[in-house]
């Protein structure tokens, strides 16, 4: 994989006072929303991710107080937080935690922001898979770090709003939905190598690709991170990962290990632990094959892949619902359709699907038609071109680090 990082170890020097736009408005953050194209449940032991930014919007504000307080207010949420700069309070189970845990990691650094209103809007969808948390997060760091007029990295940016989660929310995720929402460039999915956090932007026009489009479908059945399924999956990948270092010492993690290796290990750990590393030694193989189709510009072996990674996930995962299989099995039988998966940390959530452009809207009809006469559910259906990473609307005078580095 060509490597387009740029690692900037160091951190600029907070600015006492705090930063303000040209005109006085408040800073403002806009990021997008997430879906994975393939490579699920990889982004924590060392593997391959393939996700795409999605044209749904967070917009952080914050603008200054002359005061000693940070206050949180949202219209998408009743609840309003003031807090002390002083103040080092737990999380409290609200909306506000994730921008609260994101001033936390800036204050680990170092970085104390100057007393600011911040406020969230926008319209990602909640617990649908599509990475509200990590938007939430990417366009917190990025708007209090442009008003305390500090410079990070990429890298830095999306590894601080993990352990905003990590640490502070305390949901175990990886790092794919806060990197892709930082780095993802429009046109393009991100190939992300999650060991060493080297990407590449891969074109999503050529050949006959670029007569696709990728349509999220909604299955309205809530999916959440923090929840227990998704901690028991990486407690089964770590009892895996830690038999195949032991059997083969030049393994890191299961993004190292073939299925050779794993199969030789099979009779040392429980079942579960096997098919579950089997989902991800195979689902990184798949993610190497989709960078050769998405090379080729071929939407048959991508959507065979995409096919073949919901097997693997329903399968050996054991993270899909009767709701999304009806979903998925659906798509592939309606024109135009080159591939459908779950996408996501699974349990519900969204499907995506890769659509000939010219059938994308019958698709769209057909599929909420028959998951209503199905489910008496209404599915609901975006159709999505890649968009940019998280940006600053007011970048004039302050930390365009991010969206340089991208460009
Ligand atoms: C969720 C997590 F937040 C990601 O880090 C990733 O593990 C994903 O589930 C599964 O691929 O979105």
């Amino acid at each position: 994989m060509a490597a387009e990082k740029n690692f900037l170890s160091s951190i600029s020097h907070p600015s006492a006072q705090p930063s303000s736009t040209a005109s006085g408005q408040p800073l403002h953050c806009v990021a997008p929303a997430r879906v994975n194209l393939l490579g699920e449940h990889t982004d924590y032991t060392g593997g391959l991710v393939l996700p795409m930014a999605i044209p749904f919007e967070t917009h952080a504000t914050i603008s200054p107080r002359t005061d000693n307080f940070y206050s949180f207010t949202s219209e998408l949420f009743p609840d309003a937080i003031t807090l002390t700069r002083e103040d080092r309070s737990p999380a409290r189970s609200l909306w506000a935690d994730y921008p609260i845990g994101v001033l936390r990691q800036l204050q680990q650094l170092g970085i104390e922001p100057p007393a600011f209103d911040f406020h969230l809007s926008g319209n990602v969808p909640f617990a649908a898979g599509l990475s509200s948390s990590a938007s939430v997060e990417v366009a917190s760091a990025m708007a209090m770090l442009a008003f305390t007029g500090t410079s990070l990295s990429i890298e830095e940016i999306a590894l601080l709003s993990q352990r905003a989660e990590n640490e502070y929310v305390h949901s175990p995720c990886g790092i794919m939905d806060q990197f892709v929402i930082t780095a993802a460039k429009a046109g393009h999915a991100l190939l992300l190598n999650t060991r060493d956090l080297t990407y590449e932007h891969l074109p999503m026009n050529k050949g006959a690709l670029a007569d696709t489009q990728i349509v999220v479908c909604n299955s309205m059945v809530k999916h959440s991170v923090a929840t227990g399924e998704y901690r028991v999956r990486r407690r089964e990948l770590e009892e895996g990962q830690t038999i195949l270092r032991t059997t083969f010492p030049g393994v890191r993690d299961l993004g190292d290990a073939t299925l050779d290796q794993l199969n030789q290990c099979q009779h040392q750990m429980s079942h579960e632990a096997f098919i579950r590393c089997r989902h991800v030694v195979t689902e990184n193989a798949r993610v190497r094959s989709a960078r050769e189709s998405m090379f080729s510009g071929d939407p048959v072996s991508l959507g065979q892949l995409m096919l073949q990674a919901h097997v693997s996930y329903r399968d050996d995962f054991a993270a899909s619902c009767e709701e999304v299989d009806f979903l998925v099995d659906t798509a592939i039988t309606l024109p135009g359709c080159f591939g459908a998966r779950l996408t996501g940390g699974g349990f519900g959530g969204c499907t995506v699907n890769l659509v000939e452009r010219s059938h994308c809207n019958a698709f769209a009809a057909a599929l909420k038609a028959a998951y209503q006469q199905q489910f008496k559910i209404s599915a609901e259906i975006y159709l999505c071109d890649a968009v940019d990473g998280a940006w600053l609307r007011n970048a004039s005078l302050l930390n365009r680090r991010a969206t340089q580095e991208r460009a």
